[in-house]
């Protein structure tokens, strides 16, 4: 008997069961309003390279640099994916290869500090990540994490209460950028109190990488030592992540004075062979491809579009008298506190999810409920962005979001707007 794998059938008939799911997850996706602000849909390119022949190689090292033959194609794709992301934002140096965005703070963290050295990060419950010093996290338990909130009243960042911290602490690491933060990030004040306290500045840019290339939000670039960004966000690329730095490290002398390796290297070293062993090649031919995209004038427009979506969104959320954390937004991502209206986190994004509007629970700042049901939703316009949707839908939704929560436990008030929702998304066609 021989056996040769079947390079010919398509899913549709090798595999009707998994292909009914993909079937039906699009079919989620088009006919939903997908609000998470985490979410987008990138282009069909993106996906093609996703599911290249990419996919089937080792390469473990970096471009003219492996530790396996037949890696000539794999080098130009990953080269073309390093000089896209540095000529995007910017940079001196980028590393295309973290597998995702907490694998890539790892790295970052392997990279500059030790075990037990002292960070300061936000807290997840007030818009951090994770990652950025949770107790339950790797990044909480190795390292000695100070962990800064927003103030209660304006429930934004107050960088005199940030410095403060800074000074008393005297931290090795100072991480910015956040996950559930509606506001603009004063990027350049983070950086500088780092340099005061003789700090590194670590900027965490996965939620706004794409307004940032889209010159939509300040730029963490060229004063901060070193950016993480996943690739999947409002970046419009493929799920994966990547670093980019500084070359040189300017506080080698302080922290690392027996070595002769700047930022860049230690990072690629963290990376590999310190963190993963071979790169995901499909995933960064994906990331080339997304980064070809962002470098496109068009991009610009799409960046400023999710900014004036979530703001029109913004305008028809307050109009329907739900609370936006902060006041309203400068970004992506709105942050609702459901409190006054008596409806838990958990509840309405069960009934938003019965009338196919996508969102998460999530806690707001100082949330008196717990992660698993706290008092707030988070959501976000990219995914609709890609879709086409402008400030008139946003408006419409808005509305649609605020019948929802205020009546929640009512199966037909629910249903007259998924109804509404089934009737827009028919007019915004994607991956035919
Ligand atoms: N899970 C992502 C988010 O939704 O913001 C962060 O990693």
């Amino acid at each position: 008997m021989t056996f040769a794998k079947d390079f010919s059938t398509s899913i549709t008939s090798a595999d009707p069961i998994v292909a009914a799911l993909i079937a039906a997850e699009k079919k989620r996706q088009h006919d939903g309003l997908e609000m998470i602000p985490s979410e987008s849909f990138p282009s069909k390119a993106v996906l093609e390279a996703l599911g290249s022949v990419f996919n089937n190689k080792y390469s473990e090292g970096y471009p003219k640099k492996r530790y396996y033959g037949g890696n000539e194609f794999v080098d130009e794709v990953e080269q073309l994916a390093i000089d896209r992301a540095k000529q995007l934002f910017g940079a001196e140096h980028a590393n295309v290869q973290p597998y995702s965005g907490s694998p890539a703070n790892a790295a970052i963290y392997f990279a500059l500090l030790e075990r037990g050295d002292k960070v300061m990060g936000m807290s997840l419950s007030q818009g951090g990540h994770l990652t950025h010093g949770h107790s339950v996290n790797f990044s909480g338990k190795y390292y000695s994490f100070s962990q800064y909130g927003v103030d209660k009243e304006t429930e934004q960042i107050d960088m005199d209460a940030v410095r403060k911290m800074a000074v008393a602490e005297q931290p090795k690491m100072i991480i910015s950028g956040y996950t559930a933060y509606p506001r603009s990030i004063d990027f350049k004040g983070f950086a500088e109190i780092a340099t005061e306290v003789g700090a590194y500045s670590m900027v965490d840019m996965s939620h706004i990488a794409g307004l940032i290339a889209g010159d939509s939000h300040p730029s963490p670039f060229p004063f901060t030592d070193v950016v993480m960004s996943t690739t999947h966000k409002t970046l419009c690329g493929p799920r994966g992540a990547m670093i980019l730095s500084k070359k040189d490290d300017p506080l080698r002398e302080k922290y690392h004075p027996e070595s002769k390796l700047g930022i860049a290297q230690r990072i690629d070293k963290a990376v590999f062979p310190g963190l993963q062993g071979g790169p995901h090649n499909h995933a960064i031919a994906a990331k080339a491809v997304a980064f070809g995209e962002a470098l496109q004038p068009s991009f610009k427009i799409f960046a400023k579009q999710i900014v004036k979506n979530a703001q029109a969104l913004a305008v028809s959320l307050q109009a329907e008298g739900l609370r936006l954390v902060s006041g309203g937004t400068d970004n992506h991502l709105l942050l609702v506190d459901l409190t006054k209206l008596g409806v838990t986190g958990q509840q309405a994004e069960t009934a938003l999810d019965a009338a196919c509007i996508t969102v998460n629970k999530n806690t707001v700042p100082y949330d008196v409920r717990g992660p698993f049901d706290p008092s707030g939703i988070r959501l976000g316009t990219p995914a609709l962005t890609c879709r086409g949707m402008k400030e008139q839908e946003m408006q419409d939704i808005g509305k649609w979001i605020g019948t929802v929560v205020k009546n929640w436990n009512d199966p037909a008030a629910i249903e007259k707007v998924r109804s509404s929702v089934m009737d827009l998304t028919k007019q915004y066609q994607m991956y035919e």
